[in-house]
């Protein structure tokens, strides 16, 4: 007897729950007869948005194109869509901004470095899940960071993403004045997630608050820099104060992702791996099939949370 396979098993059954839209706040796009996005090099006039990603409910971004091409053939592996070899156009091709697959109900995103890069992402996504009609859709940063207090190769759960001061915000500025956002996440994603972790049992997983910053090097406290104008004690101690404020890791997009998808009404999460212990250096020198391999994790730990949805269609979403 031929199968069902899971992924269409599990959008049938979907099919009569609550649905979820995705919000969007802008009364100037109703007047648009059409809308490009540029930065994907798709738009409303020239695809069908619906027939082309309406059945996506879990959207998984990162930063490094290639990273989110291997994602794609993971999951659809996982899924039983496809096998290692199998070719996964590049939907956003006619672009080099982001690359863009799609694996069933999986899109895979990549969104550069950094939160303007994020930001206009993430404006183009939440727009073409909008016009797709996607409904009950949860979308996870899957990330590099570097570690605070914790071993190189843990992962990291964000609860919450905070500035440098260590807020649990991000300020946007709009029209020459300062808009504060909430970077809180989802509790009951989070706590899926840990329990998806601990029925894997392969690394360390901790949940703690992810610090969001505007650069890699003076930002982030290194000492390795172009230019440097602190000592190694200020900036132990500032790590120090950012440990004891309930950070496990340091990047560089999730306050302003937390915050769009917080107004979207998006299920969101960031789970980060930590490449290197910022409390004991600066460089990330371990050798390349150490990087590669820690880099692997979240990846595992997000495609074992969403095979698990396909096999339990009862949980939420
Ligand atoms: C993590 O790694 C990148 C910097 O190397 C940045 O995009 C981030 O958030
Ligand atoms: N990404 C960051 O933003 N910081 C690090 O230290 C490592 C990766």
């Amino acid at each position: 007897m031929a199968q069902v396979p899971l992924a269409k098993k599990m959008s049938e059954e979907q099919s009569d729950s609550k649905r979820q839209s995705v919000h969007i706040l802008n009364p100037h796009l109703e007047k648009m007869d059409e809308d490009i996005l540029y930065h994907f090099a798709l738009g409303t006039g020239t695809h069908d948005f619906p027939a082309m990603f309406s059945d996506v409910k879990f959207v998984c971004v990162g930063g490094s194109p290639s990273r989110m091409k291997s994602f794609a053939q993971y999951i659809a592996v996982e899924l039983e869509l496809g096998d290692s070899k199998t070719d996964i156009p590049n939907i956003c091709a006619g672009t080099d901004r982001y690359a863009m697959y799609k694996v069933g109900p999986v899109l895979s995103v990549s969104h550069g470095m950094g939160i303007p890069s994020i930001s206009i992402m993430l404006h183009e996504l939440l727009k073409l899940l909008h016009y797709s009609k996607c409904s009950n859709v949860t979308i996870i940063r899957i990330g590099t960071s570097g570690g605070v207090g914790v071993e190189p190769g843990s992962v990291v759960i964000t609860s919450q993403s905070v500035d440098a001061t260590f807020k649990p915000q991000f300020e946007q500025m709009i029209l020459g004045k300062t808009v504060v956002r909430n970077t809180e996440l989802d509790p009951g994603l989070i706590q899926e997630l840990v329990q998806c972790s601990k029925e894997i049992n392969e690394f360390n997983t901790v949940i703690g608050n992810t610090m969001c910053t505007m650069d890699f090097y003076e930002g982030q406290a290194r000492l390795d820099g172009a230019f440097c104008s602190y000592t190694e004690e200020a900036k132990i101690e500032y790590l120090k104060t950012a440990y004891e404020a309930g950070v496990r890791n340091i990047e560089m997009e999730s306050s302003v992702f937390a915050a769009m998808c917080n107004i979207s009404g998006l299920r969101a999460a960031v789970v980060c791996v930590t490449l290197l212990n910022r409390l004991e250096g600066d460089q990330i020198s371990s050798p390349h099939d150490i990087l590669v391999h820690h880099q692997q994790r979240p990846q595992k730990l997000v495609g074992f949370f969403i095979k698990k949805h396909f096999s339990n269609p009862g949980m939420s979403f």
